[in-house]
């Protein structure tokens, strides 16, 4: 089912300030002010429409690339903006940079190994289940990352003991600069899913509403006990594998893809079906931009951890 309008504009600035959100932190590595990199999720902003669907309730687990996460699950941008650049009013007091966790709103953060989230997924999945609770976990993983040993293991886990998880593969083609070909014999990430016995759908990633719809089955069908489902995203990274990477694409790919670009596509719709006019476009992009401008401003004033908070936060 299509979400109505008033969604459907909901989502649309959602994805309007996730991009405007990576613009700032582009702009903050670009500027020397971030002491690591950002992972940017320009182009791959139709994930929003499995994110968006969420409960407040409900987890996520992300590798690490893009904004939409927390944009989508309503994180404070500027908290965001303050850890990616190691202040003291991060979301992790600084301690983790790009990595981020934001437990207030289900995200519980990503692994240093790509694919170690994967079991994390099934972890929280698991949990839920013995509480006979009715929350769901997305995990979202590049198709890279789909050929880690934990993500096989736990996508397997997820089917054998129907959890309520759904895996999200955002195939943007690409693991750094080389191309899927390289590391992966089969066109289709999903292909893989009737292997371990759960639904699999391919669609185009940048077609926000195909995301929703396919997204909305997979949530209700977890949510109501009957276990995963893998969603494949067929997208493309419009930026370098990170802010400070070297860019080894061919450019006229990018060129391509730059018409195919998913809030370009979701404004023309919108447009068109009359639930979005120009003015009210040209608002929202002006109101993100406002909005990450504060959120750097914030970050930018924010204080650096004490020396004595390196002892925090610790095992022992
Ligand atoms: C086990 C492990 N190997 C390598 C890396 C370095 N690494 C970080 S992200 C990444 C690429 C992952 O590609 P993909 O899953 O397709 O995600 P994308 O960056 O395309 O979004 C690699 C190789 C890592 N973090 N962990
Ligand atoms: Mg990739």
């Amino acid at each position: 089912m299509e979400p109505m309008p008033e969604e459907q504009l909901e989502l649309y600035t959602l994805m309007v300030r996730s991009r405007a959100f990576e613009e700032r932190a582009g702009a903050l590595v670009a500027a020397g002010e971030v002491p690591g990199s950002w992972l940017s999720g320009i182009g791959q902003e139709g994930t929003m429409g499995t994110i968006c669907q969420l409960r407040p309730d409900d987890y996520l687990t992300y590798t690490h690339r893009g904004a939409y996460s927390f944009i989508g699950r309503g994180s404070d941008p500027g908290r965001l903006l303050a850890e990616l650049l190691g202040k003291r009013t991060g979301y992790c007091r600084g301690k983790g940079g790009r990595h981020i966790a934001d437990l207030e709103h289900g995200i519980l953060g990503k692994s240093g190994t790509i694919g170690g989230h994967a079991p994390l997924a099934i972890g929280v999945a698991t949990a839920i289940q013995i509480r006979d609770g009715d929350q769901v976990v997305v995990s979202l993983f590049g198709e890279g990352t789909s050929n880690r040993g934990t993500t096989h293991a736990a996508m397997n886990a997820a089917a054998v003991w129907r959890l309520p998880v759904v895996w999200v593969c955002e195939n943007n083609g690409y693991m750094g600069n080389v191309p899927a070909p390289m590391y992966t014999a089969v066109a289709d990430i999903a292909a893989m899913a009737p292997g371990y016995g759960m639904p699999g759908e391919v669609m185009d990633g940048n077609d926000v509403l195909a995301v929703h719809r396919a997204a909305a089955v997979a949530i209700a069908r977890a949510r109501a006990g009957n276990g995963p489902s893998l969603l494949e995203l067929k997208t493309y990274r419009m930026r370098p594998f990170g802010e400070t990477s070297t860019d080894l694409r061919d450019p006229r790919e990018a060129a391509a893809w730059l018409g195919q670009d998913p809030i370009e596509r979701f404004r023309r719709r919108l447009l068109e079906a009359g639930v979005l006019t120009d003015a009210a476009a040209q608002a929202v992009d002006e109101a993100a931009r406002a909005e990450m401008d504060a959120a750097a401003t914030y970050a930018l004033e924010s204080p650096l951890p004490a020396a004595a908070d390196a002892f925090e936060d610790l095992y022992a």
